[in-house]
């Protein structure tokens, strides 16, 4: 992350960046946007057919190369003046991702070659983009909206096909077409509470029941995009899931099974794992972050007393407990105590090592309360039932829902205000307040759609968004 400052923004400049990562690669991309985007380009490249640059046809792609001297003296092309040869595409305002005038030179990928190409743009005019700054340019210049934005930000950093399908939704503006239809409806509404209290003399009559429908009707779509913030989380920040159980019950082997490697020590001795190990896999679309711990409950010394505090830290923050009992010996007194610990979470209890003879009995409570699953870590040779059992823990949160929404946190927290407001509204209708009451509340929910979909922009709300974006997009 890095500091904001509208200042740094100024839309009259002309920008550029590396787009691409900056790593050896085949292809390398430089961005320009702004009014001397072309003008710049004329002088460091030399097109192969010697067409004018400054006035091709929009959307169409040249071979040339880049040149490191004045063009004006350019008898030949001689080959020290070629930094690299590349394809360069044209993209004028305002049919641009900015809305400006945009080039993007295709280049060979090396680190050196790219910055040799923005330091001669540099040169010639242009100046550095901020983090985010061509995607901060589309939304000031309404290319796109905030809805759309933080959309391009989770297609980027997106973990899981689900994921990229739900952004890429959303940046082609479905949700924004669902906050658009609500603004409409109220907007509806309010503007009859508008004319009514401007012109009583009118005796404008009120259809309370039908408006109170409609809030009603607004308020659950609403809670609708509330209750999706958590499936969003979780496919966006990923499922944190922590392997708990007594020692020697198989935290390990099944760690390392769902990771698909030896990732961790598995061995006969109890208290083998004394850390928490976290890793990163793909439960049917979900990206989960599994976390092993150790088996201790009762530490005896400095490594032990922080293993379990560590395990005691995620276990708190986790959405899923996979509680593992080893099957093969009876219910000991850290297991009954597990069982405690986790009647309130979302917990899945496994009883491993199904290849030996079961001795372990759950008490009728237990096995009302919670989802069991027999299996053997060690010898089961798929663990699909089990992943199956995990996909279902999250899908009774919604994840499978089609109409999640992604908002950063300043967004979500006026989709709260919204809530808030309409249900004022409700009220104040429903206990028969003077007009003015439901008029307020109406407008303080339309600043609020405002705000999400960046109709209202604060600083706040830019500096959120765009410092959590990568130079040159
Ligand atoms: N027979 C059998 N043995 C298993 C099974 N799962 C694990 N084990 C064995 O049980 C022992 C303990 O396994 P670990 O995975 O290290 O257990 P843990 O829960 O991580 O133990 P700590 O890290 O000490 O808390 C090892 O010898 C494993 O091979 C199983 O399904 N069947
Ligand atoms: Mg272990």
């Amino acid at each position: 992350m890095s500091e904001f400052n509208l200042k740094d923004y100024k839309i009259s400049d002309t920008i550029t960046a590396i787009a691409t990562a900056p790593s050896k690669a085949a292809l390398g991309v430089v961005k320009i946007s702004g009014k001397k985007s072309l003008s710049i380009l004329d002088k460091i490249f030399v097109p192969k057919n010697k067409k004018d640059i400054k006035k091709v046809k929009n959307f169409t792609l040249h071979y040339g190369w880049i040149i490191n001297s004045p063009k004006s003296k350019v008898q030949s092309l001689k080959s020290e003046r070629i930094v690299d040869e590349v394809l360069v595409s044209i993209m004028k305002a305002p049919h641009s991702y900015t809305t400006e005038d945009v080039v993007e030179v295709s280049s060979h990928g090396g680190v050196l070659v790219l910055n040799q190409i923005v330091e001669l743009i540099l040169k010639k005019g242009a100046r550095l983009a901020k983090p985010g700054e061509f995607s901060y340019r589309a939304l000031i210049n309404g290319r796109i909206d905030l809805l759309q934005a933080e959309a391009i930000l989770k297609l980027v950093e997106a973990k899981t096909p689900k994921a990229v399908l739900l952004s890429s939704r959303q940046l082609k503006g479905e949700n924004s077409k669902k906050l658009k239809d609500l603004k409409k409806d109220l907007k509806n509404i309010f503007i009859q509470t508008e004319a009514a209290i401007n012109f009583p003399e009118e005796d404008i009559s009120f259809d309370k029941t039908n408006l109170r429908k409609s809030l009603e009707k607004a308020l659950k779509k609403v809670k609708r995009l509330q209750k999706s913030q958590g499936p969003a989380d979780v496919l966006t920040q990923g499922l944190r899931c922590v392997i708990c159980g007594r020692s020697n019950a198989g935290k390990s082997t099944l760690f390392n099974r769902l990771l698909r490697q030896e990732r961790v020590i598995v061995s006969k001795v109890p208290g083998t794992t004394r850390d928490v190990i976290e890793e990163s896999i793909n439960i049917k679309g979900i990206p989960v972050k599994i976390y092993d711990t150790a088996g201790i409950l009762e530490p005896e010394d400095f490594i032990t007393r922080k293993a379990l505090q560590k395990t005691n830290q995620v276990f708190n923050q986790a959405d899923l407990v996979i509680l593992l009992f080893d099957g093969s010996k009876k219910l000991s007194k850290d297991d009954k105590f597990l069982l405690d610990k986790t009647k309130d979470k979302n917990t899945i209890l496994v009883i491993n090592k199904t290849d030996l003879p079961e001795k372990i009995k759950f008490g009728q409570k237990d096995i009302d309360q919670h989802k069991f699953i027999r299996m053997s870590a060690l010898k089961d040779n798929d663990l699909k039932r089990f992943e199956k059992m995990v996909y279902k823990a999250v899908y009774r949160k919604g994840i499978d829902k089609k109409d999640l929404i992604f908002l950063n946190q300043y967004q979500k927290k006026e989709l709260d205000n919204l809530a808030e407001s309409l249900s004022n509204t409700k009220e104040y209708l429903k206990k028969d307040y003077t007009l003015d009451f439901v008029n307020f509340s109406l407008k303080d929910s339309l600043e609020s759609i405002g705000k999400i979909t960046g109709e209202i922009i604060g600083e706040e709300i830019l500096e959120n968004i765009f410092s959590n974006f990568c130079i040159g997009k």
